[in-house]
């Protein structure tokens, strides 16, 4: 795989040769061919969709359902398990939702301390609202959870169990296929978010067994306001819509409503027709790259720079020292130096990182920090990038006054 060329398939990349991007965590840069399928989309196909009877919006309905039907295949799912939301945020705000029925006191919902925001606050929401309790399980100082510690979390008590698949801010991959078998031997169901795998790695929801997963189209190539969520068929079937109004509805009357086939039945409105198909080109995309190829390169990328980083003096690495357990994500602190500012500094440098809590405040909570500077990598980064990275680094102690 020639990964010099895979650069130029991004315009963002080729048009600004001198910045060095490492923050595909929070978005990912996208394909042209990405790009022009969204525009072939609204200057070919576009009506709007699963109403007309006409021929276009026929096809708009067409480039819809194919669409579904290739995320589907992406992660091993039916096309009818798939149901399109904006993001990751509003997948997991579905699930935790519509599976509020299932809960009241003295039941369980189980997160972890690495969770997003976005797999927290739902589930704070759902326990407030039914008397349920959240409980939290807790990671090792490598952010590792043994299957010890997860057994001992895990009661029949337990409800829901929702966990991230790849952390956002240390790295780290849980084993959420046997976390999924625990969570069901004690009946549980098992809600995976695959925000931070889905685009990195090959994923397959029927080997996994999980119930329910999340993800996002912006952090794998494809536009802003497409995401996915799957979730078995029979669950979705038993569970009440989301949001209401047009297009969810099998009947309405004026007291009451009957609900259209899943996973129609949670698309309330007009859907993101453009954005599937745009979401679909990503696949697509990634199917010629090859996801086990993309996996691969991005664990070379990881090895190199936990190595480069590693060398920056008074730098620490948040999370594993396995180099093959951070997925392209880097958090670090710099001693002296406030996130912030480091991002700032390297941003004069044209080196683009984030700062701050990830959204994940539980987690820095309990390591210990308030914030922290984050380089994320992907297949389109290189080794002279990262060099970039740790030289620019090396020399920001200096620029704060600190003398060396
Ligand atoms: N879950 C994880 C693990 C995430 O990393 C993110 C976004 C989300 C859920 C939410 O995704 P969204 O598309 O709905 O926003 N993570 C980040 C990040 O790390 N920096 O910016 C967004």
């Amino acid at each position: 795989m020639d990964w010099n060329k895979i650069r130029s398939d991004f315009p963002l990349i080729a048009n600004n040769p001198d910045l060095v991007y490492l923050d595909s965590a929070a978005t990912s840069q996208r394909p042209a061919s990405v790009l022009e399928a969204e525009k072939v989309f609204y200057e070919n196909y576009n009506a709007n969709p699963l109403r007309g009877l006409y021929d276009l919006s026929q096809k708009a309905t067409e480039c819809y359902e194919d669409a579904r039907a290739n995320v589907a295949k992406f992660i091993g799912a039916k096309p009818e398990e798939i149901v399109f939301t904006r993001n990751a945020s509003e997948s997991l705000n579905l699930v935790a939702f519509c599976l509020s029925s299932l809960l009241s006191a003295g039941d369980e919902v189980v997160i972890t301390v690495m969770e997003h925001h976005s797999n927290i606050i739902p589930w704070q929401q759902a326990c407030k609202h039914t008397g349920a309790t959240l409980k939290f399980i807790e990671c090792d100082d490598e952010g590792l959870i043994s299957e010890d510690v997860f057994r001992s979390a895990v009661t029949d008590k337990t409800k829901i169990v929702s966990m991230v698949h790849v952390s956002n801010v240390l790295g780290v991959k849980n084993d959420v296929k046997l976390f999924a078998k625990i969570a069901h031997e004690v009946g549980a169901l098992f809600v995976c978010d695959g925000a931070q795998s889905v685009p990195h790695m090959a994923v397959d929801v029927k080997d996994l067994d999980v119930d329910f997963l999340s993800f996002s189209g912006h952090k794998m190539g494809a536009p802003m306001g497409i995401g996915a969520l799957y979730g078995k068929y029979e669950l979705l079937n038993k569970m009440p819509p989301f949001l209401t109004g047009g297009e969810m509805i099998e009947f309405v009357t004026r007291e009451d409503a009957t609900w259209a086939e899943v996973p129609h039945k949670f698309e309330a409105g007009t859907v993101n027709a453009g954005g599937a198909y745009a979401l679909s080109a990503a696949i697509d995309y990634y199917n010629k790259v090859g996801i086990d190829n993309i996996a691969a390169r991005e664990d070379e990328l990881s090895v190199y720079a936990y190595k480069a980083l590693s060398d920056v003096p008074y730098l620490h690495i948040i999370g594993s020292t396995d180099p093959l357990q951070h997925h392209g994500i880097f958090a670090f602190t710099l001693e002296g130096v406030h996130p912030h500012d480091i991002a700032e500094i390297l941003n004069a440098d044209n080196i683009c990182i984030r700062a701050g809590h990830h959204c994940a405040q539980p987690l820095l909570q309990f390591i210990g920090v308030n914030s922290a500077a984050r380089a994320s990598i992907m297949f389109y980064n290189t080794e002279e990038e990262i060099d970039k990275l740790a030289d620019s680094l090396k020399t920001i102690r200096r620029r704060m006054g600190y003398g060396e």
